[in-house]
């Protein structure tokens, strides 16, 4: 039985009802072997239409929001999957972007399924949060979400991706999840491949696409907002308010629900980025693990928090000064284009990592149209202000010169694979588009 949100078991002695009919029912709520169960005591027929019911379902959002509400029965879909996948004892794999905006959205889903079960009474109930190494839900997560399933041995998993799974890139991890028969919920604010205006390449692939893009949003509702929604959908009253104003500033998301949400709980740029940064930290120390119970302590203990976020400033400072002089302008009229080699300043075992030492040089100039590169060996990466020169098109005229590269990433923030002997060729070739 359904009532539009959630799915719960219902037994009767007697009835004379078949599926697809409206009913309005009374009985116990009861625990029985871990699932929840309604004994019903009376049953009577409507003459209504089901949508009657679910259409009046009016929903008050954490903050208001004209995308939230077109998006509503979304929301609703994958909060009865996720109810149903409790109650019928199935796991429930959390897979995310492992950056702030990602790691804050599988938390908040955490933790709402958590009091949720708990609520319920299901103490055998299981969840498991677990990263995504790449940007994007890659082979290798389905391959052991595949696995996990079977050392678990139950039914295949829900799997819920956060922060990623809305591009061609996550098509082959989903399929290959798809055909062990699991069930997929995709939460995500990338900007899809569209079918037409309100269908992406991954509705079809998926049992529910939560994206601001489907219903005429754009990637300023971030996933960690989104994920909250969600959250509080799942288990009303969850809490957890500063985490979609640090995930949205985190994600440098701008607009009226992001205003919300900070003002909310009084928060300014500032301090999110010093959260942002600390959780950030905390998941590159971590690597692989998924780190339960570590970054909750974040915004719960003082002690931790200082400690870290005062480490942190360091290492961010340090790298800021170690790079400024070495910034090449190469465009300087109405756009800005600086590039800096940062081959022996940064790589993948230090913190910030290259991607982040990019943005961090990036946003400590103000001009409003500004482009920055930062070059390590294989990759190119490049932050803008606006897209005054679309990843996009970047992309596509070096591949007329460079078939062998790749990109990916939005329209202004990415980086590209290249091939560590054509580097000067190359970099010569991206000098001149973006001085076009
Ligand atoms: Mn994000």
């Amino acid at each position: 039985m359904t009532d539009g949100k959630t799915t719960h078991v219902v037994v009767a002695k007697r009835e004379s009802f078949v599926p697809g009919d409206v009913i309005h029912i009374t009985g116990k709520i009861k625990n029985r072997k871990g699932n929840i169960e309604i004994v019903a005591t009376t049953i009577e027929k409507l003459n209504i239409k089901f949508e009657e019911i679910t259409m009046n379902n009016e929903h008050t959002w954490q903050v208001p929001s004209e995308i939230y509400n077109r998006l509503q029965e979304r929301f609703f879909k994958a909060n009865d999957m996720i109810a149903d996948a409790l109650t019928n004892n199935r796991l429930i794999v959390l897979r995310y972007h492992n950056d702030t905006d990602g790691i804050l959205s599988a938390v908040q889903l955490e933790k709402a399924i958590g009091a949720q079960a708990h609520k319920l009474g299901l103490r055998r109930h299981s969840c498991v949060r677990q990263l995504c190494k790449a940007p994007f839900y890659d082979l290798t997560d389905a391959l052991k979400d595949i696995g996990l399933n079977e050392r678990m041995g139950r039914g295949a998993p829900l799997i819920i991706i956060m922060d990623n799974g809305s591009t061609p890139q996550d098509l082959m991890g989903i399929r290959i999840a798809k055909s062990n028969h699991s069930k997929l919920v995709i939460v995500d604010h990338h900007k899809p491949e569209m079918v037409n205006e309100q269908r992406s390449t991954i509705c079809d692939e998926v049992d529910v696409h939560i994206n601001p893009h489907l219903v005429g949003g754009s990637s300023q509702i971030c996933t960690g907002m989104l994920a909250h929604e969600l959250a509080n959908i799942i288990h009303p009253g969850i809490g957890l308010q500063e985490l979609p104003a640090i995930a949205a500033i985190a994600d440098k998301s701008e607009g009226p629900e992001v205003d919300a949400y900070t003002a909310k709980v009084q928060m300014d740029r500032e301090q999110g980025m010093r959260y942002a940064n600390c959780i950030d930290y905390i998941a590159f120390q971590l690597r692989t693990d998924s780190g339960k119970g570590v970054f909750e302590k974040v915004w719960s203990s003082d002690a931790f928090f200082s400690i870290i976020s005062g480490h942190v400033s360091e290492l961010i400072k340090n790298r800021k000064d170690e790079c400024k002089d070495h910034l090449r302008v190469i465009r300087d009229d109405d756009i800005k284009v600086r590039m800096i080699d940062l081959e022996d300043k940064t790589g993948p075992d230090r913190f910030p990592q290259p991607g982040r030492t990019v943005g961090l040089l990036h946003d400590t100039f103000s001009d409003e149209k500004r482009v920055t590169v930062g070059v390590v060996p294989g990759t190119i990466i490049i932050r803008e202000s606006m897209p005054v020169k679309p990843l996009s098109m970047v992309i596509a005229r070096l591949k007329e010169s460079f078939p062998t590269i790749e990109g990916g990433g939005h329209e202004v923030a990415g980086s590209i694979k290249y091939p560590v002997k054509e580097k000067d060729a190359i970099l010569k070739k991206l000098e001149e588009i973006l001085c076009e």
